[in-house]
């Protein structure tokens, strides 16, 4: 028995500070069309993907901060890709800046949203791992302001029935934590997808900057076997604004093989057709959670 789903992981290039909505979802479009032509039915774009990655910089007007968050979703600037995946029978995950009013506040969330082949709205995650700093660091080359820009997801990792399986969300520094695996895997997701963007250069450990590709698919390979669960994950790649973002985007197999990568910095599909029953030699065997797993012994994991 199998259960297949054939999935596009679009990669984008570059997104400039002064890029509109419109071009980027343009861009976005045509990616949609090639994974139509390729029998794609669900398509992961980016984390933050309608905008360049603004935390790295330090914005104090606030008009213009707020500029890279989206008030509705959708919008008159993303209609079009709901209208698209309607059309085309497909669905897809999109990364973007979240504003949103909650009584007397506005919150603003690093947020992804799940959307089906019929152009409904499935599911809403909102980061929970946001990492960098709060306060303006000038000692930076650039500034990595997601703590100042948003407020971290309280709702946990989630599980969403769609596209014939069980799916979860997650975005960027998420997928370095293990816990981000075993509590969707825990809600029984067999496919984790997430978007990034990723510096290569780590201003508070240099050192590690020629590892970044090495521990981005290690954090990745070791979370699906693990947990017995495909991974999709899909970086907003290349030098956007003179910072140079990690590409090497990827779908991961539940044994932990790399079964497609991207080759480029720019705007690129890749696409493997997952069936989702594979998970089934990892959760009934090596990580049978029911017969192996030991949660009386993990009682520090929860403990803050
Ligand atoms: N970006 C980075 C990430 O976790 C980072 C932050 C960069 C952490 C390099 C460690 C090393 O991939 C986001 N947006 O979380």
């Amino acid at each position: 028995m199998s259960r297949h789903i054939v999935v596009g992981a679009a990669q984008l290039g570059p997104i400039a500070r002064d890029e509109s909505r419109e071009q980027v979802v343009e861009r976005m479009l045509a990616l949609m069309e090639r994974a139509h032509q390729r029998g794609v039915t669900l398509l992961v774009f980016p984390e933050l993907a309608l905008t360049t990655f603004f935390p790295r910089w330090f914005i104090e007007d606030e008009q213009e901060l707020d500029r890279f968050y989206e008030g509705d979703m959708p919008g008159p600037a993303t209609d079009p890709l709901f209208a698209a995946a309607k059309r085309l029978g497909i669905g897809f995950y999109l990364g973007y800046a979240e504003r949103v009013r909650e009584g007397s506040q506005v919150r603003r969330y690093n947020t992804a949203i799940l959307v089906n082949e019929h152009g409904s709205l499935v599911g809403k995650y909102r980061k929970v791992h946001l990492p960098g700093h709060a306060e303006h660091e000038p000692w930076r080359p650039f500034q990595h302001l997601e703590k100042r820009y948003f407020a971290p997801g309280e709702e946990g990792f989630g599980c969403w029935e769609a596209f014939g399986g069980k799916m979860g969300m997650a975005l960027c520094n998420d997928r370095r934590w293990p816990e981000t695996y075993r509590v969707s895997a825990l809600q029984g997701v067999e496919l984790l997808m997430l978007g990034y963007n990723t510096p290569v250069h780590y201003p508070p450990v240099p050192q590690h900057d020629h590892l970044q590709g090495f521990h981005n698919h290690l954090c990745m390979q070791a979370g699906a076997y693990q947990n017995g669960m495909w991974v999709v994950a899909v970086a907003k790649a290349g030098r956007e604004e003179g910072c140079d973002l990690l590409g090497q985007s990827c779908i991961i197999a539940p044994t932990g093989e790399i079964v497609a990568m991207a080759s480029t910095l720019e705007d690129e599909l890749i696409v493997h057709d997952c069936d989702l029953e594979r998970t089934r030699e990892i959760r009934e065997h090596i990580f049978n959670f029911r017969l192996h797993r030991r949660p009386e012994c993990y009682g520090v994991l929860v403990e803050s």
